[in-house]
């Protein structure tokens, strides 16, 4: 294809209420889209890169600027660009795998929507629903956790995942076994918060059968993650570290992951989740489908994802009003604890105009030159 263009388009969604992680609280999702345009189609990408780079390097700001700049310039040059060669036009610039991701996702809905493919079937999805958890912030006080998780537990949520960080570990997930029993599917995320000086708390952990611990340490420490692992028995799941498949190969041949989380925004795009997937899959290791506090956009194209069949864990595909009390698309919902795979081209809802309208922010329309 010849794009015609691509449109950049800044939105400013509040959330329902504060979302707390080891990093910092969010109150709004201020999330980067892409329109990418060819004869008379439109395909839609989302950026997960957060406000700030507390996540990880990458912000939202710096994303629009390295696509605006370069990422752009270099895929509008293309006259014969396909889904499965925006990487490798990509490729001469060192990082942004989020940014990457993005202008990736759009020109694959693109091209899913000439061809009325969906994701689910271009991706090799097994089901047409995936089993739905949930991230649980940091709450003011142990009772308030209780409240929140008995809240989802009722909206028919599978899987909790709560966040930790010094000081907010053991005793939350002591005081969730004791209100909700030791059969309600229990993980944990740090977001980087430990060093392997906590190890204790990790041991300390083993005692509830929690389904994983989702990266304790920093982002680069595979060596020491590795060596986590080693110490405690319930399995080690790494989000931050995986950057790429060559990363998960690393992180796999080091024994510093049982598990990975999978968010195609942070490897670089749907291609390469694919990949890390396939690679996973071939050495017994589990994955799941990671959120970012996605639109109906970024949450329909993950729930095509997850319905891979190495996806054998409930991912963080929530329903939309999880966060957002209007989302940009036909809202995301939760049906008996699943979210329905999307079977209609490219990634399924497009955004409803009015209600685009309502939280953008900014738009631009870059131009083939
Ligand atoms: C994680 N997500 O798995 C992340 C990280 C995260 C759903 O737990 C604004 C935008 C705030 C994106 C906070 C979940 C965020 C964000 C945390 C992503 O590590
Ligand atoms: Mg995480």
């Amino acid at each position: 294809m010849r794009l015609e263009g691509l449109e950049l388009r800044r939105v400013r969604l509040p959330l329902v209420s504060p979302f707390q992680t080891s990093f910092g609280t969010e109150t709004v999702r201020d999330a980067l889209l892409i329109r990418a345009v060819a004869d008379g189609v439109e395909g839609w990408g989302e950026c997960v890169a957060t406000t700030e780079p507390r996540y990880s390097s990458e912000y939202v700001d710096g994303a629009q600027q390295v696509i605006e700049r370069f990422l752009a310039p270099a895929v509008l040059a293309s006259d014969h660009l396909t889904a499965e060669t925006v990487g490798a036009v990509l490729e001469p610039f060192v990082g942004h795998t989020m940014a990457k991701a993005a202008v990736e996702m759009a020109v694959l809905d693109l091209q899913l929507r000439t061809t009325g493919t969906s994701f689910a079937s271009y991706l090799g999805a097994v089901v047409d629903r995936v089993p739905s958890g949930v991230s649980v912030g940091i709450q003011p006080r142990l009772d308030d956790l209780v409240r929140v998780v008995g809240g989802y537990l009722d909206e028919g949520y599978v899987r909790i995942k709560i966040k930790i960080q010094p000081g907010w570990d053991v005793e939350p997930v002591r005081v969730l076994g004791e209100a909700y029993g030791p059969d309600v599917p229990l993980q944990v995320d740090a977001n980087s918060a430990y060093t392997l000086a906590d190890a204790q708390v990790f041991r300390d952990l083993d005692a509830f059968g929690l389904l994983l611990i989702e990266q304790p340490l920093y982002e680069d420490d595979l060596r020491l993650h590795a060596k986590l692992a080693a110490m405690v028995s319930t399995p080690i799941c790494l989000d931050e570290s995986i950057v790429s498949a060559r990363a998960a190969a690393d992180a796999i041949a080091l024994g510093a992951t049982r598990v990975i989380n999978i968010k195609a925004g942070r490897v670089g795009g749907y291609l390469e989740a694919r990949r890390i997937h396939d690679l996973a899959r071939a050495n017994g290791v589990a994955v799941w489908c990671g959120g970012m506090l996605e639109t109906g956009i970024g949450r329909s194209a993950n729930a095509a994802l997850a319905a891979l069949p190495g996806f054998t864990l409930p991912g963080d595909i929530s329903a939309s009003g999880r966060f957002y009390e209007m989302d940009i698309t036909p809202p995301v919902v939760l049906e008996d604890g699943y979210v329905a795979v999307p079977q209609g081209p490219g990634l399924g809802p497009l955004p409803l105009p009015d209600q685009l309208e309502k939280v953008t922010a900014s738009s631009s329309w870059l131009a083939r030159s």
